[in-house]
């Protein structure tokens, strides 16, 4: 019998990983299997920051039969002491033969210590086993420890003719129920939803996750961890009857100087946090800006961006839309209706804005395109 090729084994800590998909925000999904002459004899998951990595909870399902095994883990085994690990130690004292890793650490408290660490222990360290299928599954974590932002996923739903909403600014619903449980799973990964003031004025939308409808086992655990609502809200306009300041959960309302009237104080009565950016040429507030704050202050991995054509275009024009998820529902709306995004001065074909499709498929009657800004 040939033995298995560590792909396999790998394949099968990243699934494990997956289990921590909506709960180990701000840290990084890992997944970790122990095998011993062709055989799992531990595995485990990173479930939530503050609880036991991935390689602790597999040590501890193997107990003594971890030593002399191998080790497969999504991410590279910490070698600082945070609130738990370091995992590297742990494995060292464990006594396993050798670990496979699927891709390095970008936090640089670890950074390749991890590794050296493995090594100077006489541990044999094999790098690279699915890394691209590892990278994608924290993008998040990712971006923020590598280029100090999260990774901003933008999600948009339209009509077959590329409208998001009537001209009064209607627009529940266009896409089917599928679409609306995969926008709700879209929340439930993110650390931030965000939106622009434009939109919560049109929609009042709630911007949560509802257990009900993430058709998932563990939906009721998930939604106790609201992801931070962020609005967009350069002349602070919100309404201190929105929706969103009444549900649980907190709501940042990200505006420049220059609104600290009574309104600014009767938001925070409301329970809104303000934060006071500072400003692009025309008031606006700087999004690059809001985007390091959000890393620094919030730890913020990924950002599930929902909201209109003006907020959605000047995220684009800046560069800041890592993915776009388009659900497209098979519908009209008419040439009255929104478009999708307002970018305006574009005259020439030179101009347009290429995209590269990386996904499409069916979602109940609707269709998802999952793609992201070509770089030019
Ligand atoms: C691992 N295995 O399963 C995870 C790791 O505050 P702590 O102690 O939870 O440390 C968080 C950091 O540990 C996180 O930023 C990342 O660098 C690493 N995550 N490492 O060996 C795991 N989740
Ligand atoms: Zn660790």
């Amino acid at each position: 019998m040939s033995p298995t090729p560590p792909e396999r084994w790998m394949a099968r800590a990243l699934r494990l990983a997956r289990h921590g998909l909506y709960t180990t925000a701000p840290n990084p999904r890992v997944g970790c299997v122990l095998v011993k002459e062709g055989r799992v004899i531990g595995e485990g998951w990173h479930e939530r920051a503050g609880e036991p990595h991935a390689e602790i909870h597999a040590l501890r399902n193997a107990g003594e039969a971890a030593r002399g095994a191998t080790a497969y883990v999504s991410l590279e085994p910490c070698s600082h002491q945070g609130r738990t690990g370091p995992c590297a130690e742990a494995l060292v004292e464990a006594g396993v033969a050798k670990v496979v890793v699927a891709m390095r650490d970008p936090n640089p408290l670890v950074a390749g210590r991890g590794i050296e660490r493995l090594r100077r222990a006489g541990i044999e360290v094999e790098e690279g086993v699915l890394e691209n299928e590892a990278r994608e599954l924290n993008p998040g974590f990712i971006a923020r420890m590598a280029r100090g932002r999260p990774f901003v996923r933008m999600k948009m739903a339209m009509s077959l003719d590329g409208r998001t909403a009537m001209r009064s600014g209607e627009s529940q619903w266009i896409t089917g129920p599928c679409a609306r449980r995969e926008v709700q799973r879209l929340r439930a990964r993110s650390s931030v939803i965000m939106t622009g003031v434009e939109s919560v004025i049109f929609d009042n939308s709630r911007l949560t996750v509802r257990a009900e409808q993430l058709e998932l086992d563990n939906a009721e655990a998930i939604a106790t961890r609201q992801p931070l609502r962020v609005v967009v809200d350069s002349r602070l306009r919100l309404p201190l009857a929105a929706a969103c300041l009444r549900e649980p959960g907190r709501t940042l309302v990200a505006t420049v100087e220059g609104y600290d009237g009574e309104h600014r104080e009767r938001l925070e009565q409301a329970g809104a946090e303000i934060v006071v950016l500072p400003a692009e040429e025309g008031g606006r507030v700087d999004l690059t800006a809001l985007l390091s704050h959000l890393a620094t202050h919030e730890s913020a991995n990924e950002i599930l961006l929902e909201t209109g054509a003006t907020l959605a275009g000047a995220m684009l024009d800046a560069g800041l839309v890592d993915e776009m998820q388009l659900f497209v529902a098979p519908t009209l709306l008419g040439g009255e209706a929104r478009p999708l995004f307002e970018l305006p001065g574009l005259t020439r074909m030179d101009e347009q804005r290429p995209l590269e499709i990386h996904d499409i498929r069916a979602v109940g009657d609707d269709w998802r395109i999952i793609a992201s800004p070509r770089q030019r």
